[in-house]
């Protein structure tokens, strides 16, 4: 919310590509389990303004400048959301079916498409198939490999319109040290490839 916010602020027109097992948009009304962590999307949309704590959010972000990829464990009020507000989002589903070069071509297609509009990328670890990224609270099973990762990195790098970017939930309090080593330099990784590293 607060990355966000501040890329709002300084970019009013920018997009958000939001990598992610979960779309992190339940409100207080949807949630099952009333983790506030499963919410920020729907506070950044304006989707909900009936938390005193968070009404210093005063710039929305438009739901046709938000694009999912990666999703694969949505609540049912979650899925709701999204369809109700036409909110585009690659599942992993989508991942498999036409894979992630397609899919990224078309998720900037949908928020971005004439490609002159600011991307703000919020990368969340678990989006990465645990094997991948273990240390996340979070895991879920059947997520983006290491290179599907890496490709969302490089492609939007490619655009030369990266303004901001968020790598979450990488836990080091999480799994044991080989694993929190790994994700840590998987979390390094994808921050290298976000920012100009490539292969060749
Ligand atoms: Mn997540």
């Amino acid at each position: 919310m607060g990355t966000i916010s501040g890329t709002l602020a300084h970019y009013p027109d920018a997009c958000v590509v939001w990598v992610d097992a979960h779309a992190d948009i339940n409100t207080p009304q949807t949630t099952d389990s009333g983790n506030i962590h499963g919410m920020p999307v729907s506070f950044l949309l304006g989707l909900d303004k009936s938390l005193s704590e968070y009404q210093w959010i005063n710039r929305y972000l438009p739901a046709n400048r938000l694009v999912y990829i990666g999703l694969r464990d949505v609540d049912s009020g979650e899925k709701k959301i999204l369809r109700e507000n036409g909110i585009k989002a690659f599942s992993m589903h989508e991942v498999d079916k036409f894979g992630i070069g397609k899919v990224v071509e078309m998720a900037l297609d949908h928020v971005n498409p004439k490609r002159d509009l600011p991307i703000h990328l919020s990368f969340d670890v678990d989006g990465l198939d645990p094997s991948v990224a273990p240390s996340t609270g979070t895991p879920v099973r059947g997520g983006l490999t290491f290179r599907e990762g890496h490709y969302i990195c490089e492609a939007i790098n490619e655009t030369g319109l990266l303004v901001a970017l968020d790598i979450m939930e990488v836990n080091p309090s999480l799994a044991d040290a080989a694993a929190v080593a790994q994700t840590v330099a998987v979390g390094n990784s994808l921050a290298r490839a976000a920012l100009g590293e490539s292969l060749l």
